[in-house]
């Protein structure tokens, strides 16, 4: 093995690397805090994405996720919760809270309107 091709090794890890990271490693799972009243608060910022986009909450105990909306890109003006039966329009540079309490456990997708920006919600038993 000479040295050129040592090089195409190690860069091709690093690049398999990079890749696992980017699609694994990127996502951070943010657990609800608990406020007053008991309430689940998660504030989510809306910005090409959603981040938080993987949201741990419980079940049967009421959530509220305050999504701020920082764009005016008309992506992200609405976001859904299909399993949950809401559909929010999301004005830019506000918070818009969304209640409601999950009564069942499970992994729910949310997304914006065109179903493009995806976000994940664990219900946790
Ligand atoms: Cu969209």
């Amino acid at each position: 093995m000479d040295a050129s091709e040592i090089v195409v090794l190690v860069v091709g890890a690093a690049a398999i690397a990079f890749v696992l990271w980017y699609f694994f490693g990127a996502r951070q799972a943010v657990t609800a805090a608990v406020g007053q009243g008991g309430v689940q608060e998660i504030k989510v910022t809306v910005k090409g994405g959603y981040s938080p986009d993987l949201i741990v909450v419980k079940q049967g105990r009421p959530v509220r996720l305050d999504f701020y909306r920082d764009e005016t890109a008309s992506c992200s003006d609405r976001v859904i919760f299909g399993d949950f039966g809401i559909a929010r329009d999301l004005p830019a540079y506000k918070t818009t809270p969304i209640e409601f309490t999950p009564d069942k456990a499970g992994e729910f997708t949310f997304t914006c309107g065109m179903n493009m920006m995806r976000g994940k919600l664990v219900v946790e038993e």
